[in-house]
């Protein structure tokens, strides 16, 4: 079945984003939408140009095919389609996809009454990608400092753009990130801890736990628990931290640090305390 019965209490049509009724329909258990469209549009277009780039490249080893941003001779400028145009258009049509999808979460979310947490939160994630293949190639002044779409050639760029600084781990900014993605994953491995294992008890007929027992838990362990919002609300705010801070430490390298990374650091030795 793919519409619950108490669902059509709440799929009604009206309160779209963008006004009148066009798209505003369910097919099965999807809101379509404006956005639902948008989104299948640049989807399909994206990766329709992925393919062609595959198939005028010189493998289909999917480890191997590299779909590359243009040289760095083309600036900001529109390069060919096989020479760097190809990937222009594919950002476009994936950053297309990424907000249309946003805008359709965001949707949904309204017509639902819901609060903007979804959307805000994919938001990041979106602001992460675009910092890379946007942000940081603009304010570098050419698109060709964007990371190209392939298995093996993105991970090539992330190894040769860290060691341009040297040593990426003494980014100050790559050290926030890279801290709230272990404490965000710590955060959702004690969380599922928690609640799989008040809800599995012990043995074959035991009580199923709930609320109570997760913060006595946390309580006789710790002396403190941050209650079961709370820890949706720490999650979120971990996470998001996460995805921000990568944002920062890949567009502050280059565009307002051009030196090794380690060397960020002198400011510590160069400070009037030692005498
Ligand atoms: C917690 O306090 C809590 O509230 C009951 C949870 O909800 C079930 C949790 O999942 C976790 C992990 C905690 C503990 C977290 C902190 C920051 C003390």
């Amino acid at each position: 079945m793919s519409m619950l019965s108490f669902e059509k209490k709440y799929r009604v049509r009206g309160g779209t984003l963008i006004g009148g009724d066009l798209f505003d329909f369910w097919v099965g258990p999807f809101y379509v939408g404006f956005f639902g469209v948008t989104t299948m549009f640049f989807t399909l277009l994206g990766v329709g140009l992925i393919l062609y780039g595959a198939a005028i490249g010189p493998t289909w080893n999917v480890w191997q095919i590299n779909i590359a941003p243009p040289d760095l001779s083309y600036g900001l400028g529109l390069a060919p389609l096989k020479e760097g145009g190809l990937w222009q258009f594919i950002t476009f049509c994936a950053i297309g996809a990424f907000v249309s999808w946003a805008l359709r979460q965001a949707e949904i979310s309204r017509k639902l009454g819901m609060g903007y947490h979804v959307p805000v939160a994919f938001g990041f994630a979106i602001f992460a990608y675009v910092s890379l293949v946007v942000i940081r190639p603009v304010l570098l002044g050419a698109w060709g400092h964007g990371f190209p779409y392939g298995i093996m050639s993105h991970l090539d760029w992330v190894s040769n753009t860290g060691y341009q600084y040297l040593h990426f781990h003494y980014n100050p900014a790559h050290m926030i990130a890279v801290s709230f993605f272990f404490t965000t994953a710590f955060a959702l491995a004690l969380h599922g801890g928690a609640i799989l294992s008040a809800t599995n008890p012990r043995g074959k007929g035991g009580t199923v736990k709930g609320n109570y027992h997760e913060n006595s838990f946390f309580r006789d362990s710790i002396g403190y628990s941050i209650g079961s919002l709370g820890i949706h609300r720490l999650g979120l705010f971990l996470a998001l931290n996460a995805g921000f801070w990568s944002a920062v430490c890949i567009i502050i390298s280059g565009p307002f640090w051009t030196r090794g990374w380690p060397e960020w650091w002198n400011w510590w030795l160069q400070l009037p305390i030692w005498g």
